[in-house]
């Protein structure tokens, strides 16, 4: 498959299709200057610049780090602007370990997050940094999560000593200093400090990956703080996407009445033009960028896409539930991603991309597992050795990542960067199981449906340290990313629920398990484009087209009504993946009491409701 966009021809270096116009900047706010220079005293940098956002300082960060060997040019004829990072091996993933929840009570961080007191974590943390930068640079990063001036929008600066993480959050976020503007004209800002915690003795060279092999990713919900030490990876680093925009963003959506989400946001359009508005929660490394980006199989159908990974939802004056995705590019997951899989993501690589932790090849192109079969000859794999196919070692590391900004993407929807976002009509969530939970499944209702999202469970992934393949609970894919008590986070859902029970279209909510395997371990479900068949089911449900079965864990389709037509399955097959096991449902309902018991008093008596209700038809 071929590049749909072609590179400009007039430019000399890393050019952005999206560049976050600048504004000139007079005096930064008093009280980001107070907190920056605040931190300059503690962490002694050399010296602390101000950043723009604008192409010129974004070139100039990719010179510096190629003159340190943080990032190598890939072939320009090949990969146009576009670079290869290669991390420390201790340094790869999100460090759920080293993340902590640091709410003035621990009551309030809940029995799924890390706790310390937030007194505590400073003093530790502020010992940590005494004189952390020093030796470096010191970059002071505004932006915006969402259009600049949205209602939805939400602003922030990161002081970071790492140009991997400023030229990271160009292509991911809105960097500019039109938001020191706003913040000087009185809108509130997170405060995000990031240091990879190792400082440069006089004379001493810098190496590739600088980090620490002490870690800490803190958040401080009450006060809207992230103080994040010592890694320079994704999660860890990259402030504004898991800190911000999902764990900070979590409380402040708690305390004004709306949801952040880890969940993807499409536009579906039917081969009658009627357009649809979903968001999808699944955990990470579980398919929302191939979902988000989809080629639908069955004809006259459109994806587009408008967020990948994390959406921001609010119930309007009307009512209604309005969306927007706060990014603005992608920092997806490499291996797997081919041609096949998902073609729109591969031609969004064409340029302009940072590649982390892939093998290159003898070329100077990037690959990883999954893109091509056989492997190329002559890779040389994430760690910059020349590869051992021998080894049984992957390539590229399994959690290589590429950062793109969102407008190469060639499905992104026109409309994207709309400050009003777009009305949901459907939540689906899902999660990697191989057996157990239906193909598809539709819930009762609100409250059966944030039931469904309290009960996703998950094969863990590559995506976070632990063990590939481990089931665990998993909320609303939200359970690295909850800033605050899960039952409360459940709590607020239902309440959801009643405001748009109010008045205005009240979301259906889907749950969908895309990973069934048969007994020699291939998944069952073609996936990928044919996930438009279960989307299709949606929207004959949404138009109140097809009728249902009432099972213990939700409403099943009839095996009719989704179109297999030309698709790699037969209605056997099918009606297996849609089928519920009575044994396995009843075993995954005890899991579920079990761990939803976990929250003792802070569970809600709505969701206790629904465990009732199961286990009532379970019986039946
Ligand atoms: C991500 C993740 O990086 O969920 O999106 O880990
Ligand atoms: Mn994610």
């Amino acid at each position: 498959m071929g590049n749909t966009i072609p590179p400009d021809p007039k430019a000399t270096a890393m050019t952005l299709l999206m560049d976050t116009p600048t504004t000139a900047l007079t005096t930064p706010p008093a009280d980001v200057s107070e907190w920056v220079n605040s931190w300059a005293e503690i962490l002694t940098p050399t010296d602390i610049v101000w950043c723009d956002g604008s192409a010129r300082e974004r070139n100039e960060l990719i010179e510096l780090m190629q003159s340190t060997g943080t990032i190598e040019a890939l072939n320009p004829d090949l990969r146009p602007y576009s670079f290869v990072a290669r991390s420390e091996p201790t340094d790869v993933a999100r460090v759920e370990s080293r993340t902590f929840v640091c709410s003035e009570s621990e009551d309030d961080a809940g029995p799924t997050n890390n706790w310390m007191a937030p007194d505590d974590m400073r003093a530790e943390l502020l010992e940590l940094s005494q004189g952390a930068m020093a030796g470096r640079t010191m970059y002071v990063v505004p932006f915006s999560m969402g259009p600049i001036d949205s209602p939805m929008a939400r602003y922030g600066v990161q002081i970071t000593d790492s140009p991997y993480v400023v030229v990271s959050l160009h292509l991911m976020v809105r960097v500019s200093n039109r938001i020191l503007n706003a913040i000087s004209g009185g809108a509130n800002w997170v405060k995000c400090f990031h240091t990879v915690g190792a400082p440069l003795a006089e004379g001493e060279k810098d190496v590739a990956w600088p980090c620490n092999d002490t870690k800490y990713i803190s958040h401080f919900p009450e006060s809207r703080e992230i103080w994040s030490f010592g890694s320079a990876y994704g999660g860890n680093a990259l402030l504004p996407k898991k800190a911000f925009a999902l764990r900070i963003a979590s409380v402040m959506a708690r305390d004004e009445g709306w949801l952040a989400e880890h969940m993807l946001l499409v536009r579906i359009t039917s081969p009658e033009g009627k357009r649809y508005h979903m968001v999808a929660a699944f955990p990470s490394a579980c398919g929302k960028t191939n979902f988000a980006m989809m080629q639908p199989s069955l004809p006259g159908w459109t994806v587009e896409t408008l967020g990948d990974d994390i959406s921001w939802l609010a119930v309007d004056d009307s009512g209604n539930l309005r969306a927007i995705n706060p990014e603005a590019g992608f920092f997806g997951v490499a291996p797997g991603t081919s041609t096949s899989t998902n073609p729109v993501a591969m031609d969004t690589l064409w340029g302009n991309t940072i590649f982390t932790n892939v093998a290159v090849t003898e070329d100077g192109d990037v690959w990883w597992e999954g893109m091509s079969k056989p492997a190329p000859t002559g890779l040389t794999n994430w760690r910059g050795e020349a590869h051992n196919p021998e080894s049984g070692d992957p390539a590229a590391h399994p959690n290589a990542r590429f950062t793109v900004g969102i407008e190469q993407c060639p499905s992104l929807a026109e409309d994207w960067d709309n400050p009003e976002g777009v009305v949901i009509d459907a939540i689906i969530f899902g999660g990697r199981r191989s057996d157990t939970v239906p193909l598809v499944m539709e819930a009762r209702d609100w409250d059966h449906g944030v039931y469904l999202g309290a009960t996703v469970a998950s094969e863990k992934t590559a995506a976070a340290e632990g063990t590939v393949g481990e089931l665990r609970r998993d909320p609303f894919a939200m359970l690295p990313f909850a800033g605050y008590h899960m039952g409360d986070y459940m709590a607020h859902w239902l309440s959801i629920g009643e405001t748009l029970r109010a008045g205005g279209k009240m979301p259906r909510i889907f749950q969908v398990n895309w990973f069934q395997k048969d007994d020699n371990g291939r998944f069952i479900w073609p996936g990928f484009g044919d996930n438009i068949r279960v989307v299709e089911w949606m929207v004959k449900r949404i138009e109140g087209h097809v009728g249902v079965n009432d099972t213990a864990l939700g409403l099943t389709p009839h095996t009719a009504d989704i179109d297999i037509d030309a698709a790699d399955i037969d209605e056997d097959t099918l009606a297996g993946l849609l089928s519920v096991n009575p044994a396995k449902a009843s075993a995954d309902v005890d899991a579920s009491s079990e761990f939803l018991e976990s929250f003792g008093s802070k569970l809600p008596e709505g969701i206790r409701r629904q465990l009732d209700h199961a286990r009532a038809k379970l019986q039946a």
